[in-house]
């Protein structure tokens, strides 16, 4: 007998990544999850009127529908008829339904295990994401960084000595705690999605700030930060993606890269800043 037909779910359809094309952006976060799950999904990065999706998301006029608030601004993640907004929310629906936690239910099940995830995607994002945006632009986000750059260059020297080293410091701590179990991962001795966030974001501030990394690298505090790095870099399907056209160039987003925010290594603490 033949196994029976599964029915199509609402949900049994490719989840749909609505970013603004032209940069990786905080969409990136998103899509390292759904790359590493080998999901079927589809990206405005890289669409005909990827641009428009965006825009007719976050325009004015939008009041959303039955049940979707409107978004306020991309990532945006559509699958079936939800809509939902804001990274760590959108990482928080994938992460089950992706394998990228620990499952919750059966005789090993820990169903805590998401919350815990979900801090340290948060910190990460906190830290290595959101805190470098305002490196650029501290004053106001409406402002161009030209009209900002002496806030920009003060912001960077302080993100450069204090802030930096302390989410280092801090993601170096949970790899050396218990609960990060055996192996690279941050949480329970398996990839997670915060492995991902945590590897996109320094990747992104190596881009914006080679110098700060690089005496990071070399001042030997952060080796287990850097080798979950190399772990998350070195996955079949990250490294096969990072490879492909659908990764894109750091341009104008979050993380840029202006030669005169770049501080040397003298403005990093020679230690860990635990
Ligand atoms: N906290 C939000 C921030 C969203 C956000 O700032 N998105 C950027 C692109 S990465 C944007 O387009 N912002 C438009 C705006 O804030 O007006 C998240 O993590 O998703």
């Amino acid at each position: 007998m033949s196994a029976p037909k599964r029915q199509k779910s609402a949900k049994d359809v490719p989840y749909e990544l609505i970013y603004w094309p032209g940069n990786p952006g905080r969409g990136e976060f998103v899509r390292l999850a759904l790359e590493e799950a080998g999901a079927d999904y589809t990206d405005t990065a890289h669409a005909e009127k990827g641009m428009d999706q965006v825009l007719s998301q976050i325009d004015t006029e939008n009041v959303g529908d039955n049940s979707n608030p409107p978004p306020l601004a991309p990532p945006i993640l559509r699958h079936g008829d939800l809509v939902i907004s804001q990274t760590s929310n959108i990482l928080l629906y994938l992460g089950p339904r992706l394998g990228l936690v620990p499952p919750a239910e059966g005789e090993d099940g820990d169903p805590d295990a998401l919350y815990r995830i979900n801090g340290l995607a948060l910190t990460a994002l906190d830290g290595l994401c959101n805190e470098v945006h305002d490196t650029h632009h501290p004053m106001a986000a409406s402002l161009y960084y030209e009209d900002q750059k002496e806030e920009s260059l003060r912001k960077s020297k302080d993100f450069v000595k204090n802030r930096l080293p302390k989410f280092l410091g801090y993601f170096q701590r949970v790899l050396e705690g218990k609960a990060s179990g055996d192996g690279p991962w941050l949480y329970g001795g398996r990839l997670t999605y915060a492995d991902l966030v945590l590897f996109q974001a320094i990747d992104g501030v190596t881009f914006a700030f080679p110098k700060a990394i690089s005496a990071a690298k070399t001042s030997g505090n952060y080796l287990y930060v850097f080798r979950l790095y190399d772990a998350v870099k070195e996955r079949p399907k990250i490294k096969e993606y990072l490879a492909s056209k659908r990764r894109q160039n750091y341009l104008n987003g979050i993380y840029r890269h202006y030669p005169e925010l770049d501080l040397d290594e003298e403005n990093m603490p020679q230690s860990s800043g635990n």
